[in-house]
């Protein structure tokens, strides 16, 4: 049973991961830089000019699933309440200074995956609270709970733009309108759904829709010669369904999110063969200028889990980990 990527990913790829020495920070235009500590979960702002990073809230519960409002103004995540299991997982909101901490969610299933409204008014989300996975919508405020699609079988990993919702269902690419309604396939991968020996079944995974929805990234798992998965990232033009790969690397990678302005893409390396990595990479929409935009001075035990643009594209906001064996 699949339970999402990014969650099985990430127990797989920490197992392995044998972290370095802390290093003392590092020196950029002769300013000394290091990444603040709270706690061992946090969600961080990087800036693209200065290099500097910045805590913006912090936990000791897992925190994975970050989405930002269109207008920069608050953070939805998913977090492990109390440090517990999976059904411990529940969905929180705070604002964009990290103040105003809220739970949405409190029950006996796993909430994953919020995804705001782009008026920021609702959330969509992925619960287990009915068997299997589902897309379900709630008020900003964690009011009126409802389920929103469920095609009998796994539906995971939501995108909200406009008024299109892209998902997965059984490691495929689906789109329907945000109503729910209007559901269709728009990828095909022939080994889609089949499990061979890596974390998830081959198929494609955590579609993006560009601000223009003209445009589907997601990742494709290819390869299972590691147990972290070979997936590469893939452009989809939306109108005529041709695929474009923008990588060809064999890196375990993924969870990709557009800039605001639509000719960006920042990403996660998980892992380079067995070597768990946990760095912010961005690229041009066409897959140019492909680069680790991890700063020198970030330690190797500072793990980034998450990436996604400032409202203003000038900053990386993500989910940063002190790993911890
Ligand atoms: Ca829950
Ligand atoms: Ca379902």
């Amino acid at each position: 049973m699949t339970i999402s990527r990014s969650l099985a990913a990430l127990v797989v790829m920490a197992a392995s991961l044998i972290p370095a020495c802390a290093d003392a920070g590092g020196q950029v235009d002769g300013q000394s830089l290091t990444v603040p500590y709270q706690d061992r979960w946090g969600i961080y702002e990087l800036d693209l000019t200065t290099q500097e990073v910045a805590v913006i809230y912090s936990s000791p519960d897992m925190i994975s699933f970050l989405d930002l409002t269109a207008d920069g103004s608050r953070f939805v995540f998913s977090q492990r309440v109390g440090g517990g299991a999976l059904e411990d997982e529940e969905i929180a909101v705070v604002e964009s200074d990290g103040t105003g901490y809220r739970q949405l969610t409190d029950n006996q299933s796993l909430d994953v995956y919020g995804r705001w409204s782009p008026d920021g008014g609702e959330i969509a989300f992925l619960t287990m609270r009915n068997g299997d996975m589902d897309i379900f919508v709630m008020g900003a405020d964690g009011t009126d709970q409802r389920q929103l699609y469920n095609s009998g079988s796994h539906d995971a990993d939501i995108d909200w733009v406009d008024d299109q919702i892209a998902f997965t269902r059984d490691s495929q690419i689906w789109l329907m309108d945000a109503k729910g309604s209007n559901a269709r396939q728009i990828t095909d991968f022939d080994r889609a759904g089949e499990w061979g020996d890596a974390n998830l079944p081959f198929g494609d995974y955590d579609p993006r829709l560009n601000p223009a929805r003209t445009t589907i990234v997601f990742e494709r798992l290819i390869d299972d010669s590691s147990p972290h998965g070979i997936y590469e990232i893939v452009a989809l033009d939306v109108e005529t369904g041709t695929e474009t790969n923008l990588t060809g690397n064999d890196y375990s990678q993924g969870l990709a999110n557009w800039s605001n302005a639509g000719d960006r893409l920042v990403y996660v390396v998980g892992a380079i063969g067995l070597e768990g990595q946990y760095d912010l990479y961005m690229m041009n929409s066409d897959g140019s200028d492909n680069h680790n935009i991890t700063p020198d001075y970030f330690p190797t035990e500072f793990l980034c889990h998450r990436g996604m643009f400032s409202a203003d594209d000038s900053a990386i906001l993500f989910i940063g980990e002190w790993y911890q064996q």
